[in-house]
């Protein structure tokens, strides 16, 4: 793949918006596909991105672009990690090199920033339920247009795409559902509807082979037209697994494919028809992740998500910090856990090299599941496996762990079970913005009965902490953040740490600190700072949100008349939160409360860094807001 400048773009400068594609020949159209393969693989490279499921539909988005008329016909994208062609293609060619930079593109469709998002989206599996509402206000306005959800088949694993199926089949006209099946989730995608999929792929193969078989049976001399007869009837009810999309058919969708989703020409015709039909009906394209690009073709789950590459090379370009991830440090330690304790299990939704379950999977094939996008399913499934007397812990990131709090709150902390929930990518995670960012759980996890809720300032505590959680009796959350840890050096045994007990890193009675998790470091950083010019700050290392130390908290407070805390999470019902929840409730006074945080509003996308700075949460933001607490 050659550098964007020197590629000599021909039919792509002449496309703005979807109406400029839609006199082109296929040959144009092909050569169409090929540039905008090379920008997207050209400016990923350089910003970091979803890139392989890009690749894979941009055939797939030319087509549906030049059959349907986009923007009166919706294209709803499920999660949208797959949409650049679409951007591309709507208005944002000049914008897609701002891809997922702050006051940029965003990596995901969003309404706001385009009249060809029709929903935003960014978590698996809301496409169908999205286009089925839509298809049901067209109803209701006696519109005729056209509502395309694009699911991937790992999305379709996720219970609300079955929920909407199972809905929508029965009534919505105007439907009509892409399933993009590149047998690929992030990882190989699990479950019986995979394995369904693959079956109607191959189904050619089953057709032949029946024939093949059905003559072979007949040629048996007199008892082989008896055993034809007899296969005869056991066909119908093998007939779901070889007539293509029975399935579906079941669920009342008229069923069309599966169509190779590379070729522009029969795409084009497919849809064609397709859009004369009444609905709802349920194509099935088959695409190859990673499409055009040759490192994404053969290793599709390493360019799900990439950070910024060579393009000559495929390589990640070098970081100058080698510290590990927050990830790394816990798939190794709960390795290490593993070996002495047969009864750790680890369960992911579909997120396991991203949650650093990879060693994990490799070292105890047999203890790790994947239940697919499936985060309620592997809540409650972890809970069963706890009920039964096994130590499962839940790896899975703050923005998904948010589709499974009934799960948590019902199946797990009403039982007591003692899941472990290692809660990664916590807090600001940057540029997939919005939608991925991990500023809830201390809020939405803080009002569950019984369960211990844990946050490391460095990786060598989140060691620990992992220890405390698998030895605990409790439901526990450890949340840690996107990234490479502090760099501290690692002990070698891990160790139980006192529930609910905090440490103080720094002393000094000007004011106090209060941080957990990510912001300790900044808060210590600030502390030296203001040591500097005289001034005596606490720095506390809350390390439990619940139970908080309200000893050290309420000891604190008598000893300063200043108190800041620092959360990398929204303020409502946040950590400050809980500090000022105790501290009304034990009647103190006379000691200035102010809280860092994200306010009320959500957290667009940039890099971590930028985010913390404009949110005022790193060590300049602490040291700004210590200093007019100061003042005053
Ligand atoms: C609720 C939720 N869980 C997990 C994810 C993370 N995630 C993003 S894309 C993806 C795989 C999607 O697979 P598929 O729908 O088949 O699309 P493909 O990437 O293969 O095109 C996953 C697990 C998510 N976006 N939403």
């Amino acid at each position: 793949m050659k550098p964007l400048e020197t590629v000599d773009y021909s039919v792509l400068p002449k496309v703005n918006v979807p109406a400029d594609i839609r006199g082109l020949s296929v040959a144009e159209l092909n050569t169409l596909a090929g540039e905008i393969r090379s920008l997207i693989i050209n400016t990923v490279a350089t910003t970091g991105g979803h890139l392989a499921s890009s690749l894979g539909v941009v055939e797939l988005t030319l087509a549906l672009h030049y059959v349907f008329n986009t923007p009166q016909d919706k294209l709803i994208w499920d999660v949208g990690h797959q949409s650049y062609a679409h951007k591309i293609l709507t208005g944002r060619k000049e914008k897609f090199p701002t891809l997922r930079r702050l006051g940029g593109l965003s990596g995901f469709p969003k309404r706001e920033e385009s009249l060809y998002d029709a929903f935003s989206v960014g978590h698996s599996g809301t496409s169908i339920a999205a286009a089925a509402a839509f298809a049901e206000a067209q109803s209701l306005r006696g519109g005729q247009n056209k509502m395309i959800a694009v699911i991937g088949d790992g999305s379709m694993t996720t219970g609300i795409a079955f929920e909407a199926l199972n809905w929508s089949g029965d009534r919505s006209k105007n439907l009509i559902i892409v399933l993009n099946d590149n047998e690929m989730s992030i990882s190989p995608n699990v479950g019986a509807l995979s394995s369904y999929l693959n079956r109607i792929m191959t189904g050619d193969r089953v057709t032949k082979f029946k024939g093949e078989l059905k003559s072979f049976l007949k040629s048996i001399p007199s008892i082989g037209e008896q055993i034809f007869k007899f296969s005869k009837q056991i066909e119908e009810s093998v007939k779901t697994f070889v007539v293509p999309g029975a399935l579906f058919e079941e669920l009342g969708f008229t069923y069309v494919g599966p169509l190779e989703g590379h070729r522009l020409d029969y795409l084009i015709k497919n849809f064609e028809n397709v859009r004369n039909l009444e609905g709802p009906v349920l194509v099935h394209v088959v695409t190859q992740k990673g499409k055009g690009y040759k490192f994404a073709e053969d290793n599709s789950p390493t360019y799900h998500g990439i950070a910024p590459f060579d393009v000559e090379t495929g390589q990640t370009l070098p970081s100058a910090n080698k510290t590990p991830s927050y990830t790394e440090i816990f798939g190794r330690t709960l390795v290490e856990l593993a070996a002495g304790d047969s009864r750790i299990v680890a369960v992911t939704a579909a997120m396991c090299e991203g949650t650093g379950l990879d060693k994990f999977r490799e070292t105890f094939p047999q203890r790790f599941y994947d239940v697919g996008i499936a985060e309620q399913l592997a809540v409650t499934f972890a809970a069963g496996l706890a009920a039964e007397g096994l130590r499962p812990v839940v790896a899975v990131y703050s923005t998904f762990l948010q589709r499974a709090y009934d799960q948590i709150l019902h199946d797990v902390c009403l039982q007591q079970l003692p899941v472990v929930f290692a809660v990664d990518r916590a807090g600001i995670v940057g540029e997939d913005g919005s939608t991925h960012q991990g500023l809830f759980d201390y809020s939405y996890l803080r009002n569950l009965p019984g369960l211990i809720m844990m946050a490391p300032k460095d990786e060598n505590e989140l060691r620990h902490m992992l220890k405390t959680a698998l030895c605990s009796a409790s439901p526990v959350s450890i949340r840690y953040p996107r990234g490479k840890g502090v760099g501290v050096p690692l002990d070698e045994e891990t160790a139980v740490l006192p529930i609910g007990q905090g440490e103080v890193l720094h002393d000094g009675t000007d004011l106090a600190i209060v941080a957990l998790g990510a912001t300790v470091h900044p808060a210590l950083a600030a502390a030296r700072r203001l040591a500097e010019e005289g001034i005596g700050v606490r720095v506390i290392n809350a390390r439990f949100i619940k139970p908080l130390d309200a000893e050290l908290l309420l000891a604190t407070a008598a000893a300063t008349d200043k108190m800041l805390t620092v959360e990398e999470n929204v303020l409502a019902g946040g950590f400050g939160s809980a500090v000022l929840e105790l501290f009304a409730e034990n009647g103190v006074a006379g000691v200035q409360v102010r809280r860092l945080g994200i306010r009320d509003r959500f957290v667009e996308h940039a890099t971590q860094a930028e985010l913390r700075a404009i949110h005022g949460i790193d060590e300049a933001g602490i040291l700004a807001a210590a200093g007019e607490m100061l003042r005053r």
